[in-house]
């Protein structure tokens, strides 16, 4: 570590020494204290409202709207506001107890898609709710959203659409959409929580729609016209946790709407203001911020909205958590709810048997009475220590590594005895940064002879977790491997590895 120190001496430019008259400039080495011996960060680090929303891993997301009763995907704008007609009260409680019980940690509501149709009275604009006057069509959906949330102990936060098809003012040559409307809608909606995880602004932006009866085209600079500065520091004043997705970008769009995360994934990127990244899959090992990825997909066949599509089974929704969350991805899974206003039937169901898959598969660690050794222990400080077993007390806070120089690693998990392995599962402590570049995974019955482990799987990056079937095949459980040895190699690392977990099921 660097200090500046002003001095009373000399002031040395390049090769030249000048007297300094008066005052002078020097830089001094001198490390700052770290009684912990903690290694350093390896930048960009996370926000650490990053880190919990990192944390939160697999969410729904549900669409639900003006097009739930027009069959639309996308809206014009035009809609009158009474065909917004729920057949009976809306029920987010359900809608989020479905996803508890697929093991989802919370829930996205879309209340405001490209249509512009609000699903709470705003006083924005009377495209909304309060102007449909249906018997059901009262229900304040983020109101509701948000109590059932609290009440179920899960995450929460809102899909508003930044394009409003629906706006006379938007895209029409001044900020009146934005100062009027669409900052006043978010603002609107964090103060009906102030602990939302993530708000979320879609990327489709601009094109042809009612305009407030003008119609035609209309297009804007979505580099600029969001008003992006404002907008981030008004929701972290209300709500300071909530991750701003796609426009005010704090996390990237995946690049893809299918629930697949890339291999190798790199929470660091290059964010270009106003664009979808060009590598969401894979991030970019040299990205100067931290903007991890964040997986959109259907638990349906077709469409983001209600349109009598089947559910997609239980085994290829479970492939899908492993090419998300185990790629260093976070999950967010489409629920749309129907004319009712609930979930159908099969999707409860489906989730529950989600739930169950996952925690058959991945519930159970089968480490955590594991003697854990390593080539390269980080010497302790006085109220830390970087010991090997730190993976597997299931903490995010411990974590093991090595000492500053030492780029690798390899850490053995002995087991009592030969255990079925069918995943090993993997995270870095990424508080400090993303580190490991590759790694390698074997097994063993003997402690002799070893077998690699992960099939043709890339085994390069980590992150905040990694999941890693057995065979390499994502969409099936296979037969798994016996084994009382497994030895994970960190083979590349930027700087010291910091491994936080290792689980094995
Ligand atoms: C897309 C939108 O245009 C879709 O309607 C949907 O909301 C999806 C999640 O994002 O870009």
């Amino acid at each position: 570590m660097r200090k500046l120190t002003f001095l009373m001496a000399m002031l040395t430019v390049g090769t030249v020494a000048l007297q300094a008259q008066t005052a002078g400039l020097q830089i001094v080495d001198e490390p700052l204290p770290n009684p912990d011996n903690e290694p350093a960060p390896v930048q960009p680090v996370p926000h650490p409202r990053q880190v919990k929303w990192m944390q939160t891993e697999f969410y729904a997301f549900y669409h639900y709207g003006m097009n739930t009763f027009t069959g639309k995907e996308w809206g014009n704008g035009d809609e009158a506001e009474n065909l917004y007609n729920p057949t009976q009260d809306p029920n987010p409680k359900q809608w989020l107890e479905a996803a508890k019980s697929a093991g989802m940690k919370g829930g996205i509501a879309v209340v405001k898609h490209h249509d512009g149709f609000c699903l709470w009275p705003t006083a924005t604009t009377k495209h909304s709710i309060a102007s449909s006057g249906n018997a059901h069509s009262g229900v304040n959906i983020p109101e509701a959203f948000a109590a059932a949330a609290k009440e179920l102990g899960l995450k929460y936060g809102f899909y508003i659409s930044p394009w409003d098809r629906n706006s006379a003012y938007y895209g029409d040559g001044t900020d009146r959409y934005v100062t009027e409307v669409f900052l006043k809608q978010c603002k609107e909606l964090a103060l009906y929580g102030d602990d939302q995880f993530e708000m979320w602004f879609d990327g489709a932006n601009g094109g042809s729609g009612y305009y407030g009866g003008k119609g035609g085209s209309r297009t804007i600079d979505r580099a600029t016209y969001y008003d992006v500065p404002n907008l981030r520091d008004m929701v972290h004043g209300i709500s300071p946790n909530c991750v701003l997705w796609g426009v005010g970008g704090e996390a990237r769009w995946i690049g893809n709407e299918d629930g697949i995360g890339g291999e190798t994934s790199w929470c660091p990127d290059n964010r270009l203001d106003g664009a979808d990244q060009p590598d969401g899959k894979l991030g970019n090992e040299n990205g100067w911020m931290w903007l991890p990825g964040e997986c959109d997909a259907k638990a349906t066949t077709s469409g983001w909205f209600w349109n009598g599509s089947s559910v997609l089974s239980a085994e290829r929704l479970f492939q899908m958590y492993l090419e998300t969350v185990g790629r260093n991805a976070t999950w967010i899974l489409n629920l749309p709810p129907d004319k009712t206003g609930s979930l159908p039937k099969a999707t409860v169901t489906r989730m529950a048997d989600l739930g169950k898959l996952i925690t058959t598969r991945l519930g159970t660690n089968l480490a955590t009475d594991a003697t854990v050794t390593a080539s390269d222990v980080r010497t302790a400080g006085a109220a830390r220590n970087y010991n090997a077993a730190n993976i597997i007390d299931g903490s995010l806070d411990t974590y093991y590594a090595t000492n500053d120089g030492v780029n690798e690693a390899v850490i053995t998990l002995t087991l009592p005895e030969a255990r079925k392995i069918h995943y090993v599962m993997l995270q870095e402590h990424i508080q400090l940064g993303q580190r490991v570049k590759a790694f390698k995974i074997e097994t063993s019955t003997d402690g002799n002879t070893w077998t690699k482990f992960g099939g043709n799987v890339p085994t390069t990056t980590i992150g905040y977790k990694r999941i890693i079937p057995q065979s390499g095949s994502t969409s099936s459980y296979g037969n798994g491997v016996n084994a009382k040895y497994v030895r994970v190699s960190i083979t590349k690392s930027k700087s010291c590895p910091v491994i936080e977990n290792i689980a094995l099921y």
